[in-house]
């Protein structure tokens, strides 16, 4: 194997190409930022030529040109089936560039022609109203990665590669970004990478030493702190250092060499054993200057090898006329002559150096996934059917059932390898323990003979960090295949933000016709705000489903199955589904099933429903009880129990909601239900009672626009919690039966004599059952045995 540092890796010629090449990717990456005119400085640069807003980050765009450059010679060399996954993804300019060097830009995009008018629309669109942003983003080819909010780079890289074996993603990672807590974690996830069956992930460290007005802590620790730092992650670091291009092509061809090398050996060696040691992955670590080859110094302050170097590095305008040489000169550096043809167009031997076909970054089909997409081999839901003969008269655990369909789901697609299943150690407590029938989680440290249901390959992924369980799944997801991610409800939280950008990429992607539909990204949260009394009020939180309904209305489904038949239709749909966030909230305890399967569909496929066999109202409610979320859906039919022995005359219409979005108006969400419909469920005028699992005022939020959002009274989690028994928690929120109906017998009006005993019944049955719990430490028998009759 070649040295790293060996001076010859690359011949004069290919060394002076892939200067040139290198240089031709500066050039339009400053192009970008700049110029609106004049594309090829065939003219002397006057202010006309200028943009008259100057927008874009210059400083991470050389060393990730650099970096591209040298991977294309690898793609070459070795025939690689390689992506490319910006961290810093600020330099946008740096894949746009190369993308429309190797052809693919202009393949997707015909108006954006190769040529010095292509050129000029290239330049113009960056960072310009109606154009493309500065980071990589959905509309760059090539691309599976946003890089706007940094630390997910290595995550996706992951999630790209599981199941993917002859994929290799170079994955380049800003020093900045690697600060970040998601990006921290994600060294890791080389321990859940199986070397026979997945492909491999090349971490570049981008060292160029600052974020935006800092240093970064991995640029200004020793050496050995650092080489220390990766090994002790279990990479293998190659460091590339220094400034002088031409030893610095030389440096880095050699570790090109030797990365990609170990790569193929580790993976050869892996792919000949039955049980292969845990391999130390290559990794690279570039420490150039921040802005390399920008200008040096501008009025006074040094700009190359700076935190100044991030964005604009020299402000050319009016205020400024002698910047205009400053950019002048410094675009003039690149010799644009020597490489662009009369027509604009890279020269031919340069245009050489950029892979073919499919094998150009920009367009590899695993980075536009929905290409490569396979539907799922779909187990029929319905032979997991718990049998209902009647309404409450048989109990089950939700998600155990839903677990038989899952395992099989697993099952029917072992050979695809295709499907898999995320999770920060919950996948056993969220009661899905039957897939570990089928398969193993998947972990590729040691392994101890105590250990259950760990193996080296499986399609179960479990490490405690919702950051990476999610990141790998979005990288799973965007590169063609199928999962989802099971977490506590008041956990998801953590990765809010990371849902915002899927969310945000989803959306952008719908509008790109040549983006491909992906499978859905899927949540299962179970152990729910209702499920943690043990736990307490740490863990009783359901603000994902206020955060999630933010976005926008062609993306996100939300689903709360009352029970499990519901919760197995609504996965069959779930797993089917292209593009879409789908959240369902799920509980995992043996709770009271309500529908038979027949039923379930009927009502999933509503998404809403009156529930005939719990109402009285024969068209003409006096209230109505609506419920949703399981646990709610309980306590209604509980406190409507209470209500028809103790005011037999009241007539109550029970509606259930599975689908969340029903609530909405139908011109505010696909699923909305129209006016008229909503109408002919709620009324204009009765009352409304509404138990619901989350917060209250998300009901308000989808309903406001109703004509009897008035009369909604709503109940729900109001952030009283405490470690304290499960109907406890309830009595907590006023969403217990007693609540309920005294709910009941606030809102209607005439509800008499009967009614004034009835209230004074419940407030005793409260303070009651506070007596009894905190004598007993349990509920009241009569709480744990209710059933619905
Ligand atoms: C999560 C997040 N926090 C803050 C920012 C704002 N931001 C944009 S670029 C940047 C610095 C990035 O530094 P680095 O990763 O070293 O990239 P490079 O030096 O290559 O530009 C920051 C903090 C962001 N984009 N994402
Ligand atoms: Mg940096």
């Amino acid at each position: 194997m070649k040295e790293p540092y060996a001076e010859k890796v690359l011949s004069p010629e290919l060394l002076n190409k892939m200067d040139a090449y290198w240089r031709a990717s500066n050039y339009l990456s400053v192009g970008q930022i700049y110029l609106w005119d004049n594309p090829l400085l065939k003219e002397p640069l006057t202010l006309s030529h200028i943009k008259p807003t100057l927008l874009g980050h210059w400083g991470t765009s050389p060393g990730q040109n650099f970096i591209y450059v040298h991977l294309n010679r690898m793609i070459k060399e070795h025939d690689l089936d390689m992506i490319y996954i910006s961290g810093p993804g600020h330099g946008g300019p740096t894949t746009v560039s190369h993308t429309y060097l190797e052809g693919t830009y202009s393949e997707i995009y015909p108006n954006i022609t190769r040529d010095t008018e292509g050129l000029k629309k290239l330049f113009t669109q960056f960072s310009f109203p109606g154009g493309i942003p500065s980071h990589v983003s959905p509309e760059c080819p090539g691309s599976i990665h946003e890089g706007g909010e940094l630390g997910y780079s290595l995550s996706h890289a992951f999630g790209a590669v599981y199941d993917n074996p002859d994929l290799i993603a170079a994955c380049v990672v800003g020093d900045g970004e690697a600060e970040t807590g998601a990006l921290a974690t994600s060294w890791h996830s080389n321990k859940f990478l199986n070397p026979k069956h997945d492909g491999a992930v090349l971490p570049i460290l981008h060292l160029n030493g600052y974020k935006i007005a800092n240093p970064t802590v991995l640029a200004r620790i020793s050496e050995e702190e650092l080489d220390c730092l990766f090994r002790g992650y279990g990479w293998s670091p190659i460091v590339v250092e220094g400034s002088d291009p031409e030893l610095m092509h030389q440096k880095m061809a050699g570790a090109m060499d030797k990365a990609i090398l170990a790569i193929k050996d580790i993976q050869k060696k892996a792919r000949e054993q039955h049980q292969p040691d845990r391999p130390r992955w290559p990794m690279i670590i570039l420490r150039s200057p921040k802005g390399w080859t920008g200008p040096k110094v501008v009025d006074g302050y040094p700009i190359e090898g700076s935190y100044r170097a991030h964005q604009v590095p020299l402000q050319v305008n009016e205020q400024n006329p002698e910047h205009l040489r400053l950019l002048e000169e410094w675009m003039h550096s690149y010799k644009p002559e020597e490489l662009f043809d009369k027509n604009g167009r890279l020269v031919p031997e340069l245009q050489e150096l950029a892979p073919k076909g499919d094998r150009r970054m920009g367009a590899n089909p695993h980075a536009n996934g929905g290409l490569l997409l396979k539907d799922l081999k779909m187990p029929n839901f319905k032979n997991y059917a718990v049998n209902v003969p009647s309404p409450g008269s048989v109990k089950a655990a939700d998600t155990g059932e839903l677990g038989n369909f899952f395992r099989d789901v697993i099952q029917k697609n072992q050979d695809e390898r295709n499907f898999r299943i995320f999770g920060p150690d919950e996948v056993l407590s969220n009661r899905l323990n039957a897939v570990f029938d089928v398969t193993h989680r998947q972990w590729n440290a040691n392994i101890e003979a105590n250990d259950e249901f760990l193996a080296q390959d499986g399609r179960v992924m479990e490490i405690l960090s919702e950051h990476l369980c999610e990141g790998w799944l979005e990288g799973y997801l965007l590169t063609g295949r199928h999962g989802l991610f099971t977490s506590y409800e008041a956990f998801i939280h953590i990765i809010d933000s990371m849902f915002n950008q899927h969310a945000k990429w989803l959306k952008i992607t719908a509008e790109l016709p040549w983006r491909k539909p992906i499978a859905s990204l899927n949540y299962l949260l179970a152990s729910h705000v209702w499920q943690q009394a043990h736990n307490g009020f740490t863990h009783q939180d359901p603000g994902f489903l206020d955060h999630v309904v933010n976005k926008k209305a062609s993306i996100i489904r939300v689903y709360l199955p009352p029970d499990a038949n519901c919760l197995l239709s609504v996965w069959d749909h779930c797993l089917r589904s292209r593009d879409y966030v789908n959240v369902v909230v799920a509980g995992k305890y043996q709770a009271p099933q309500w529908l038979t399967m027949e039923q379930a569909v009927a009502h999933c496929t509503e998404g809403i429903g009156v529930w005939d066999w719990a109402s009285n109202d024969e068209g003409e409610p006096d209230v109505i009880m609506a419920c949703c979320g399981d646990v709610p859906t309980l306590e209604t039919l509980a406190a409507v129990t209470i209500l028809r022995k103790h005011l037999p005359k009241l007539k109550i219409r029970v509606i259930n909601i599975v689908d969340l979005m029903k609530l909405q108006p139908d011109e505010e969400h696909p699923h909305g239900l129209s006016d008229d419909d909503f109408d002919i469920l709620f009324t204009k005028d009765k009352p409304i009672i509404f138990a619901f699992h989350g917060y209250p005022w998300l009901i308000h939020r989808l309903t406001y626009r109703r004509a009897n959002h008035e009369n909604i009274h709503v109940r729900g989690y109001k952030e009283e919690g405490t470690i304290t028994t499960t109907f406890d928690m309830m009595v907590l929120n006023e969403l217990d039966r007693f609540h309920l109906v005294l709910d009941v017998i606030r809102r209607v009006p005439h509800v008499g004599v009967d009614g004034a005993k009835l209230k004074h019944m419940m407030k005793a049955k409260l303070v009651e059952h506070t007596e009894y719990i905190n004598k007993n430490g349990k509920d009241m028998p009569e709480i744990l045995n209710w059933k619905w009759s």
